[in-house]
Formats: C-alpha cells, structure tokens, sequence
C-alpha cells in the first residue's frame, strides 16, 4: 500500500473548536481554553504540529476580531500554519431577528452586507481566499413573510457582496435545511445555494456541511453532483446522529465518510489543484479539543486512504457488466481495509509521530496551558 495521493491533501481546522462548548443547557468549561484568536491559532498549530495534516486554521468573524490582523497571521506563520476561510456571523445580532441579507428592511440588509465587507478586508490582511457565508435567514410560520420576496432580496445582497471581492477570492455558499428558524429556512439545500452561486459567477461555490441534511439523505450523490458543475468549493465535516450534532467527523458514520471520499476520490478533487476545501466545523462538548481534533483530521485522512483503495478498473469493469455484488464487494473491499498500520508508518517516515494522540499527551502542551490561561473562553458564543 503506497499513498503518495495523500501527501498533498490538508484539512482546514475551525478556530471556534478549542473554545469551551456544549449545548444550549450547558456549557461545559475545560482547562486551558484559547482566551483569545491568538490562543486559538496556537491551539490549531498543535493539530498540525502532531499529523502533518492540518496547515490552515478557518476564523469566524467577529469571534475572532482582532485589532491587527496582519499580526494575527504573522503569528500564524511563526506557529507553522497560516489563516483559512474568513467565516461571516449573521445570527447574533439583534437586527437580524427577522433576517439579515434577505431582510425586508434595505437598512438591515446594507448592515449585513457591510459586515462582508469587513471580513473581505480580513481576508486581504491574512491572505485568505475563502469568504464562507452561512445564512441563517428564514421564517417560522407560513405567510410570516414572501417566500419568493426573500429570495429576490437575498440575490440583490449576495451580487453586492460578490461585486466587493477581489478577482483572487471567491465566495462559499452553505445550506442548512433547519434552524434557527423552522418553516422555512432561505438557504435550504444545495441546489438553492446553487443557483444563487450560478447566477452570481464561477468564484460562487457550494459548502456542503455533513450535519445539514435530513436523515437518511445521501450526501455523497450531492457531492457528485456539486463536482459534475464545479461548484462544490468546502465542505465543512462534522458527524451527527439527530441534527447539526457537530461530533467528530468519520464517528457516527465512517461509511458515510468513506462513500464522500469515493466521490472526491473518483474525480481527483483531493487534489489542492480542485480547490475544494476539506474543513472542519465541529464543536468538542465533552471530550478534549485538541486531541479531538487531531482524531478529526486523521479521520478524514483514514477515509481518504481507503476511498484511495479503491480498485476503480475492477469496479468500472463490475458496473458496466452489470455485476451488482461485485461492484458492492470491490467497494467494501476498500473499505474493510484496516489503513491504520501503513498510515503510522507513513507518518513515520515524514518525521512525524506514529501517534499523533499520544505525541499531543506526552508533549506537556495541555498541561502548560491549564496552568497558564485563566479564564478561558466560551467558543464563539459569549466569546
Ligand atoms: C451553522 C454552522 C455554520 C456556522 C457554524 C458555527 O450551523 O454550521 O457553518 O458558521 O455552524
Ligand atoms: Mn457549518
Ligand atoms: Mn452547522
């Protein structure tokens, strides 16, 4: 078993995983926790420190809010990693109660719109390419407001957006299906996002967050889909059993994961020239953080090796001939593949830790923080 498909491949770690989190019933406070963006990047560093794996950290804004934050990534720099996506916050503001860029109101909407701004300013000082949208806009009960409206007014503000970038940046796209509000959420699913995406221009992408569907979805026939057109441009990877759980990615389900990476894998989009952007977008409630995300990337990387496995002659050959188990066995073959001994081996030739958990533990890293961060904060929300 050789992968030297991997040896490109990184995954992008949210900034909002190392800050205490939990529920709306409990917010659970763990030692050491980031005080501030910079604790946060340091945290992110450690991640690929120990796996080799995870060069870029997302920020979301104004979570992170930082005076300078061309310092910011010159801090990145010297930590070994640099800034990724540039995430906006519309769901914590007052103003938005009732919507922010498909609000009703041209004011609220310019407010929203002019908070892009700010954070396409962000991405010009950290160098950062990715402007991630996540609407949280929508209704709770029919007739509250014009379906067709809020559309119409979401596309004038998303165009203003897309017209402020720079040719260099692009703008990413997510769906949710459900919450904050409940009858009818104004970015819904994929192929809302993407016809707004179609209709701004060829820097507009989807991004697909795994814990945005209804259950039972197949997430992985969404995925060809957004490659067949190019505009699958981020994922952001997170494992649920109910609904937007934000557990660890490849937990729950490490087939699900695994058919996604068939997907990736069949079209070479693992590859940086595809530019799809492999993240993360988890909270660690009860668990570690550090350690949970160094699970998380090397989750992902295991599914990628075994998609990789994949004998794609064979099972060309099994579908075209209409072999119906033969096809499903080459496919489980690569899956059943226990991947774990040849990726430690492979860490171990590129100098990094055969272990990347047990490196972490035994480096002191959680233990010096504990001691020296008083009064860590809460991610995101309250930070
Ligand atoms: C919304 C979401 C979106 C936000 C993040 C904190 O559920 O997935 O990506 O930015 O959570
Ligand atoms: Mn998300
Ligand atoms: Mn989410």
């Amino acid at each position: 078993m050789t992968f030297d498909e991997l040896d490109e491949f990184t995954v992008e770690v949210p900034s909002w995983a190392y800050g205490n989190s939990g529920t709306r019933f409990k917010v659970f406070a763990a030692p050491g926790v980031p005080r501030d963006p910079y604790e946060k990047v340091a945290d992110a560093a450690q991640v690929h420190r120990h796996t080799g794996l995870a060069p870029r950290v997302s920020l979301h804004i104004p979570w992170d809010r930082v005076d300078d934050y061309a310092a910011l990534a010159a801090y990145a720099k010297e930590q070994g990693v640099r800034i990724g996506a540039i995430n906006s916050n519309l769901f914590q503001d007052d103003d938005y109660k009732l919507g922010s860029l498909a609000h009703a109101d041209p004011a609220v909407r310019a407010k929203a719109v002019a908070h892009h701004r700010e954070c396409l300013d962000v991405m010009r000082a950290t160098g950062s390419k990715d402007l991630k949208i996540w609407l949280p806009d929508g209704t709770n009960y029919a007739g509250q407001d014009s379906l067709r409206d809020r559309q119409d007014r979401l596309a004038d503000s998303l165009q203003r957006i897309y017209t402020a970038m720079d040719p260099d940046q692009r703008l990413l796209l997510e769906y949710k299906f459900f919450e904050p509000y409940f009858y009818a959420m104004d970015i819904p699913d994929w192929g809302t996002s993407l016809l707004h995406c179609l209709a701004l221009g060829e820097r507009a992408q989807v991004v697909l967050d795994t814990g945005h569907h209804a259950p039972g979805t197949n997430i992985e026939f969404i995925v060809m889909q957004l490659l067949r057109q190019d505009r699958l441009g981020a994922f952001d990877f997170n494992s649920r059993f109910y609904a937007d759980d934000d557990l660890i990615v490849g937990s729950a389900d490490p087939f699900q994961l695994f058919r996604i990476m068939v997907e990736i894998v069949s079209v070479g989009a693992h590859r940086p020239a595809s530019r799809v952007n492999f993240m993360l977008d988890q909270c660690h409630n009860i668990e570690e953080k550090i350690p949970g995300q160094i699970r998380s990337v090397l989750n992902v990387e295991q599914a990628l090796a075994k998609a990789l496995l994949v004998d794609t002659a064979a099972l060309s050959a099994a579908q075209r001939s209409g072999d119906v188990l033969g096809a499903h066995g080459l496919l489980m073959d690569a899956f059943e593949t226990d991947v774990r001994g040849p990726l430690a081996d492979r860490r171990e030739e590129r100098g990094l830790p055969r272990d990347p958990v047990a490196a972490f533990a035994a480096s002191g890293y959680a233990a010096t923080a504990a001691a020296t961060r008083v009064g860590g904060r809460q991610a995101g929300w309250g930070a």
